[in-house]
């Protein structure tokens, strides 16, 4: 019913591969006259398994309840900027907090489907957080490698409170993923980064849940770090249209961080691949990612649905992160730059004002609190006094 195919060379892979022989990138092709497909897009009881019937597995998935995240609409900021409707898909409100986990359902239940004892991942913490949560549900033994020092410290404590074996790398994220592919390869280690396919399968739901909600907008807004959730996204989109369930896909349109922008600056310049970026650095550490594995799949993405790349600064970052609490949603900073560039492409008239638009909030306020105490300040300290509370409320 489903194949592991390479995306250059169109050769069949071995289910349990992570990349084709000739080194590309490998993703799971359906044959949709096989499938049949058993929901109903009607908006209710979204989760990812309502689209079991569209992803590729063979047991009962490991799962806690993933997905179904809310859709917000920005009434105020659509005013301001002239747009018809901006809405967030609050991706913070899953199990772990993250987008991670919808594909972390799917990958998980794949290392029990391939009998896999132990599984791994390099991360900037989201990813670690989630594998360690789904890991310890399906009582396997997880091993996480972080670049020391630069990881928010909600995630460090999710991923040591889940039970994984946290190890910090003295060098970046890029230096941890290279280093744990080796490692896994070596030690039959199950790997659970993004070149894993499986787990992409499960971050398509997003489009699967905005398209069940919403119907198809005109533009979809994301952070982009490993470049994993823009392509998974845009599969999803993609299956819905070959199925038949819609009519076209939105403009895909991938934001990064200024000091970490190695697909912006390859789209500026019309290319399909990317020139790593050696010291990536950004406030938004959850996407502090210089060499991005997904990069090829990502820019397909980008330009076959007509989309964009733009990139943000720290301070835009911060002001989108502090316009989104102001709206009831607490976000952490690298979500926060789905809507920088929303606010920064509508300013620049590359919006259509007429448009629909969604951005993906990737991961949660609480994630990140030393961000938070830096750009807010500490809370103020008064005696145990009425008085003195008075004061400060009056
Ligand atoms: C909040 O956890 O790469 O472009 O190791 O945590 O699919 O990589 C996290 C990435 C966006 C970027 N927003 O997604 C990791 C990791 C948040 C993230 C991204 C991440 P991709």
């Amino acid at each position: 019913m489903y194949t592991l195919q390479c995306v250059e060379c169109g050769k069949e892979n071995k289910e349990t591969n992570y990349n084709c022989e000739c080194g590309s990138l490998l993703e799971v092709r359906f044959d949709f006259d096989e499938v049949s497909v058993d929901f109903k897009l009607d908006g209710r009881d979204l989760r990812v398994w309502k689209y079991r019937s569209l992803l590729p597995v063979k047991s009962d998935p490991v799962t806690l309840k993933e997905g179904g995240t809310p859709l917000y609409r920005l009434e105020r900021l659509e005013k301001e900027l002239g747009i018809r409707r901006i809405y967030v898909k609050h991706e913070g409100l899953n199990p772990s907090g993250s987008f991670k986990d919808r594909g972390m359902t799917v990958g998980i239940t794949k290392a029990l489907e391939f009998r896999k004892k132990a599984v791994a991942c390099a991360s900037t913490g989201n990813t670690s957080a989630s594998m360690a949560m789904y890991a310890a549900k399906a009582g396997l033994k997880a091993f996480v490698l972080l670049p020391a020092g630069k990881v928010a410290l909600g995630k460090v404590a999710q991923a040591l409170m889940h039970g994984a074996d946290v190890i910090g790398i003295k060098g970046n994220f890029d230096d941890a993923l290279r280093i744990v592919r080796e490692v896994c390869d070596k030690a039959d280690i199950y790997l659970l980064n993004s070149v894993n396919p499986y787990r992409l399968e499960g971050q398509k739901t997003i489009a699967f849940e905005i398209v069940d909600e919403l119907g198809v907008p005109d533009a979809v807004l994301l952070p982009v770090g490993n470049a994993g959730n823009i392509s998974a996204i845009y599969k999803g989109f993609k299956e819905f249209k070959e199925l038949g369930l819609i009519e076209r896909i939105p403009r895909m349109i991938g934001i990064q961080a200024e000091g970490a922008s190695p697909i912006y600056k390859a789209f500026k310049e019309g290319r399909r691949e990317i020139t790593p970026f050696a010291n990536p650095e950004t406030i938004a550490t959850a996407i502090r990612i210089g060499n991005p594995v997904n990069a090829k799949k990502a820019l397909r993405a980008i330009y076959e649905s007509k989309g964009l790349a733009e990139i943000v600064s720290d301070e835009e970052i911060v002001s989108a992160q502090k316009i989104l609490a102001k709206n009831g949603i607490g976000v952490e900073p690298a979500s926060a730059s789905s809507v920088a560039g929303l606010i920064k492409l509508a300013k620049m008239g590359k919006i259509d004002r007429d448009s629909t638009v969604v951005c993906v909030a990737t991961g949660n306020l609480l994630k990140d609190p030393e961000t938070v105490i830096k750009v807010c300040g500490e809370p103020k300290i008064v005696d145990a006094e009425i008085e003195k509370v008075m004061a400060l409320v009056t």
